[in-house]
């Protein structure tokens, strides 16, 4: 029997369920008879969740999953596959799961994939991206966009050879095999692999335990972790939160009150560390 928690909601969409417990936010497709695939919809509702993660002081981590027993996400909903991207509801065609790959690299909380079943194509890349990436025993896993007429050469192919490495990431685009939640623990694409129905539970236990460090401190490494491949872009966001750190100390302080007052600043009396 699947061990699970009294998840509330936050917010009412169409496409997903986005619940909260104890700290954790919970996004999850909820496409199941499409086998969790998304369409634009879907993602606009996903980034307006993840938007309210970030600013919501409560959720110290966020969860993505898929409901029912069968897809984390199969991608791209291809019915709605049109020229030019997927089209929305007023005819737009949009790629704008890429703006959630930008905003789960880019919220300072982690963002942990809890694979329940296919993560394959755009969805595969969606757990890619994310911080961690646990996986029940029945998970599967693979790309199949030179399958179907598509490709992800950003974060879905460079983030994954990080990962995984060259030799290997080529493989899973160029084949396009699927790939069991083992054989994903033995390669690095994922941390851990639980049993299906433990799912839940081990992985809140795990954030459970992230929860015990310091936010600052996990906020601080995954911007570091990401500077290395987001280059300027990733200097920026590590850049304002040391802006934001700087802002929490005196000495910032010291430089506004100054000119507020219309005196010199006096920065001499605050430490040089070595
Ligand atoms: O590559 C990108 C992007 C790149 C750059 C920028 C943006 C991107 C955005 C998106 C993507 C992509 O995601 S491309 C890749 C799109 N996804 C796929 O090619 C996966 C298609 N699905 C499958 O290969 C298979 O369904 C499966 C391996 C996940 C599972 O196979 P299985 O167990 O045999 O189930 P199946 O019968 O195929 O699927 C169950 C139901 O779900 C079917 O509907 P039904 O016939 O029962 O009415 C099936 O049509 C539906 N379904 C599954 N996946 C999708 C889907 N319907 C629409 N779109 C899907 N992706």
């Amino acid at each position: 029997m699947k061990l699970t928690y009294p998840w509330t909601t936050l917010k009412q969409y169409e496409d997903i369920l986005f619940t909260f417990y104890n700290g954790i936010a919970k996004i999850s497709f909820n496409r199941v008879d499409k086998h969790n695939a998304f369409r634009p919809k879907t993602n606009k509702e996903i980034l307006d969740a993840l938007e309210i993660c970030r600013e919501n002081q409560e959720i110290n981590a966020v969860i993505i999953t898929g409901e029912g027993k069968k897809a984390f996400c199969s991608g791209g909903d291809q019915e709605v596959k049109g020229s030019g991207g997927y089209i929305d509801e007023s005819g737009v065609p949009r790629l704008n799961v890429l703006d959630i790959h930008k905003k789960i690299r880019s919220l300072p909380k982690p963002v942990i994939a809890m694979v329940n079943g296919y993560a394959i194509g755009g969805g595969h890349v969606l757990h890619v991206v994310c911080d961690i990436s646990v996986a029940s025993n029945t998970a599967i896993f693979g790309q199949t966009g030179p399958k179907v007429g598509s490709f992800d050469a950003g974060f879905g192919s460079s983030y994954l050879a990080r990962h995984v490495g060259q030799k290997k990431a080529r493989e899973i685009w160029f084949t396009c095999y699927q790939y069991s939640a083992y054989e994903a623990l033995e390669i690095g694409l994922v941390n851990y692999v639980f049993p299906e129905d433990y799912l839940e539970k081990n992985t809140v236990e795990m954030i459970q335990v992230m929860m015990q460090r310091s936010p600052l401190a996990l906020r601080m490494l995954k911007r570091g972790f990401n500077a290395e491949l987001d280059g300027q872009t990733g200097i920026m966001e590590m850049a304002g939160d040391a802006t934001l750190m700087y802002y929490l100390m005196e000495e910032a302080q010291e430089g506004k009150n100054a000119f507020l007052e219309k005196r010199p600043p006096n920065f001499q009396q605050y430490p040089k560390f070595p």
